[in-house]
């Protein structure tokens, strides 16, 4: 019998090993030991046992970044659960798809959102609902606090579930990625070796935990090389700096780095131990990557992936890493920029960028059919980017296939926001684009059409809007014209929008 593929499995072994060694530290707090991470991981395993879990249940995760939250995580793979997180910012009505749709055994939900997660749970023949604060505390973490320490970790076979993650889609409804040990294990594995990691390296951690990127990317990779992990509840320019002498590599997206580029104590000396900075999630701008050399002599490292697919390319750790690029396949990952057969296009021409691998994720959560639409048969992935690849391998990011908006790294589907602007009295038509913000990178903003003798108000649209949906979704602005311009087939004609964008409308 071939071993257990569970990823925990291979975590405990390397835990158990640094027992001692610190896993989190906490400005002002005591650290805590990757030991004393394996029984709080025990404990909160034998609370999800207690509570019915058993393999293959979904358990629905929308809490606060803590240490709790990851023992979580940890002990839902231990038991041969399936972790779904969800965005802090989701408001109850999008959670209720969610949950529709995943089906799980449990939610785990902040005290605050406690009866409106009951309700939900009522209506949706959920078994239970349990709470976690963004301090671990919370009647999940009363009720493992006084159960064993040590459980059986669950055999799982790598094509098993471990994370259901929610991607939006173009059209239509959000689809679950379903991830397997194997996934993730082949991901961490590879993004360890190939970024580096060493004896020593400490890891700073200011992502949110409920996407890919902080959860999967920075976490699996400092837990496979049992690394200390300064954690911080979320990024705060001040507070980075204040924290970056003791540490050795961060992961961020774009906003991250343009955001420490804006504090004025975020110098040379401040990064003078720092061996890695990571960018993702969306593009870094070029000139970004040389004005942070140029202040503190680091080239940012830019890699690229997607929910679906983990980390896809990355720079290169030894060698060139070039500004505007995201670099090469990894290690074991194929990449073919392709037209629209799935043809693999000469070097030089612009194509979809399409990849498979262990990495590459199963389907989406019973949709049978939108998994065959985006995974042609020889197993190649359709991810919606626009891309070229030079005679070397090496990949830059052109555009987007996909009408898709990425704010300070969160996804924004314009499709999901028309649709309801459209539904509110006084609209006619809408459309919703991204433009360049500096913070953000990309700013969300609406253009409406009103009906006709009828008055729109913005501040009310947004007030409508923020009702149902996340607070990152939100246009920044909404503006009014008589009509939206269309080609001649009558589709709106967003790239004119965002091109007139500048002279006529105000700035976000
Ligand atoms: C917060 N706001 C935002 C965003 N974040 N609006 C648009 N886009 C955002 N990303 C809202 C707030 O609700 C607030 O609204 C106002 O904007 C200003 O908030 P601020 O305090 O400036 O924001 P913040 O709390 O500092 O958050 C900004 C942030 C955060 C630190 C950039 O958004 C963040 O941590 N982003 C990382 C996302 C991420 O991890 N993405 C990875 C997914 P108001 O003032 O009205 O209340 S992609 C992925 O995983 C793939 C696989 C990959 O390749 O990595
Ligand atoms: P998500 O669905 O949240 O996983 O977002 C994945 C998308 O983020 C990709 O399909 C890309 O469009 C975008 N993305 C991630 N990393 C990069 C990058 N380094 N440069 C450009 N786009 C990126």
């Amino acid at each position: 019998m071939s071993g257990n593929a569970n990823l925990f499995a291979l975590f405990e072994e390397r835990f158990r090993q640094a027992s001692d060694s610190p896993a989190f530290s906490q400005p002002g707090r005591a650290p805590v030991t990757y030991g004393a991470l394996l029984t709080l991981v025990g404990r909160y395993a034998n609370a999800l046992r207690e509570l019915s879990v058993e393999t293959g249940d979904r358990v629905t995760v929308q809490v606060e970044k803590s240490i709790a939250n990851v023992a979580l995580y940890l002990a839902v793979m231990k038991v041969g659960a399936v972790y779904q997180p969800l965005n802090t910012a989701y408001t109850a009505a999008e959670v209720d798809y969610f949950v529709g749709d995943a089906e799980p055994r449990l939610i785990v939900t902040d005290p605050s959102r406690r009866a409106a997660m009951e309700d939900l749970a009522d209506r949706r023949g959920v078994g239970a609902v349990e709470t976690l604060d963004a301090e671990g505390g919370g009647s999940l973490a009363e009720f493992a606090a006084d159960q064993p320490s040590t459980a059986d970790t669950a055999f799982r076979d790598p094509d098993d579930l471990a994370g259901l993650l929610y991607t939006s889609g173009t059209t239509g409804r959000s689809k679950g990625a379903m991830l397997t040990h194997r996934n993730l294990s082949s991901n961490a594995v590879t993004l360890k070796d190939l970024w580096g990691f060493e004896p020593g390296d400490v890891l700073l951690h200011a992502l949110p935990i409920f996407h890919v990127h902080g959860l999967y990317v920075a976490l699996n990779t400092a837990f496979l090389n049992t690394s200390e992990i300064i954690w911080l509840p979320k990024f705060d320019a001040a507070q980075v700096v204040a924290e970056l002498p003791r540490a050795t590599v961060m992961m961020g997206v774009p906003t991250f780095y343009t955001r420490l580029l804006n504090e004025p104590r975020f110098t040379a000396e401040a990064a003078r131990h720092m061996r890695l900075f990571i960018s993702g999630s969306a593009p870094l701008l070029a000139e970004t990557h040389r004005e942070f050399e140029q202040r503190v002599g680091h080239r940012i490292l830019e890699r690229y992936g997607m929910t679906e697919c983990g980390m896809i390319t990355s720079n290169p750790y030894l060698g060139d890493r070039l500004a505007g690029t995201v670099g090469f396949a990894l290690p074991g990952v194929e990449v073919r920029i392709a037209d629209k057969e799935g043809h693999a296009l000469a070097a030089g021409e612009v194509g979809m960028l399409e990849t498979n691998g262990p990495n590459r994720f199963k389907g989406y959560w019973r949709m049978p059919e939108k998994t065959a639409e985006e995974i042609r048969p020889d197993g190649f992935f359709i991810t919606g980017d626009l891309a070229v690849m030079d005679e070397a391998g090496r990949v830059t990011i052109v555009g987007r296939g996909k009408d898709l908006i990425i704010s300070g790294g969160f996804n924004v589907y314009p499709k999901e926001i028309e649709s309801l602007l459209d539904e509110l009295p006084g609209i006619g038509e809408s459309a919703v684009i991204g433009v360049p913000h500096p913070d953000f990178g990309e700013a969300v903003i609406a253009v409406v059409t009103p009906k006709t003798g009828e008055a729109v108000s913005e501040s009310e649209l947004i007030t409508s809007l923020s009702e149902r949906l996340a607070k990152f979704k939100v246009p920044k602005r909404i503006f009014t014209m008589d009509e939206l311009p269309r080609n001649t087939m009558g589709k709106v004609q967003k790239a004119e929008l965002r091109r007139v964008h500048d002279t006529l409308f105000r700035k976000v």
